[in-house]
């Protein structure tokens, strides 16, 4: 594959030499037998059933209408059912591929999804995303016309960000919006995120838990909030529509360099702008 590779971390478990230059893998080289089936259903009998009261309306009802309950995914079904919904399509990669290809299939309204699956003794917790996260948490929003654009935009604005010196500040916006996000739905907070709903503890703290903070959602904020990648987030952004996160991405260009000079907000501290989440 190619020599971008270098700039992820060596400890990936994915078979990177199998990929083409933008990091997807043929579809011929996906594999599952009879164990991973069923650590997939194990998974997703889990998760689906603390879907109800906890995960919002529409990754729900889409969750409903996708092939996800009898085994892994085949992906090229799936993507037939999102190119009639967004036109979003799935392609598999080894795990997680070096940013500019990842901008670029977002761009391009396609997905990365991680072709591997956990182990049985690893269902609580992995260090990388496998097809669990990438297809059961990521998956059923893309056919959501607003969100999908989110992820459009968010991959067209991947060049300019790194030639701003401002991947930190975007990074920030995928994880608490795209990875962590939560939305209220009448006087209820519910989650969308794909590391709250692919997460069984993560979705009982996120959306019950009585420690984190659930703020109502401000890109300035957003932008300048640091968090942690492996312990349950603090703090959590909740949005009112899906449609409200993707206005936002029209500000967010403007607000890169500004965000990439500010001084960072540690993970779980308040700002003097913080509004409680009703
Ligand atoms: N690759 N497969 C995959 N999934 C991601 O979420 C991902 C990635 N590469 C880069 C990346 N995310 C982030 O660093 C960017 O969104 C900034
Ligand atoms: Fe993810």
């Amino acid at each position: 594959m190619s020599a971008s590779v270098q700039e992820l971390p060596s400890f990936l478990r994915g078979n990177y030499a199998a990929a083409a230059p933008d990091g997807t893998l043929p579809a011929a080289s996906l594999r599952y037998g009879a164990a991973d089936h069923a650590t997939w259903r194990t998974l997703y009998q889990r998760q689906a059933a603390l879907l109800p009261g906890h995960a919002a309306s529409a990754f729900r009802t889409a969750l409903a209408r996708l092939p996800f309950a009898e085994g892994v995914p085949d992906l090229a079904a799936t993507s037939a059912l999102l190119r009639d919904a967004t036109g979003f399509s799935l392609v598999p990669v080894p795990g997680l591929i070096p940013d500019a290809p990842f901008f670029t299939h977002l761009a391009a309204r396609r997905f990365p999804v991680t072709a591997w699956i956990r182990r049985p003794e690893e269902l609580d917790y992995i260090v990388e995303p496998d097809i669990f996260h990438d297809a059961f948490g990521h998956v059923p929003l893309l056919t959501e016309p607003d969100f999908a654009d989110v992820l459009e935009a968010y991959g067209r604005l991947g060049a300019q960000a790194t030639r701003l010196g401002a991947l930190k500040p975007l990074a920030r916006f995928y994880w608490h919006m795209i990875e962590f996000g939560l939305i209220r739905e009448g006087g209820a907070v519910r989650a969308y995120g794909a590391g709250i709903l692919s997460s069984g503890a993560e979705t009982r703290h996120a959306v019950t838990g009585a420690t984190p903070r659930r703020l109502r959602f401000d890109l300035w904020r957003v932008l300048r909030s640091d968090y942690f990648i492996d312990d349950l987030q603090p703090t959590y952004f909740v949005i009112e529509s899906f449609a409200e996160l993707f206005a936002a991405m029209r500000r967010l260009p403007a607000l890169l360099e500004a965000a990439r000079d500010a001084t960072p907000i540690p993970p779980g501290a308040a700002a003097p702008e913080d509004q409680p989440a009703r």
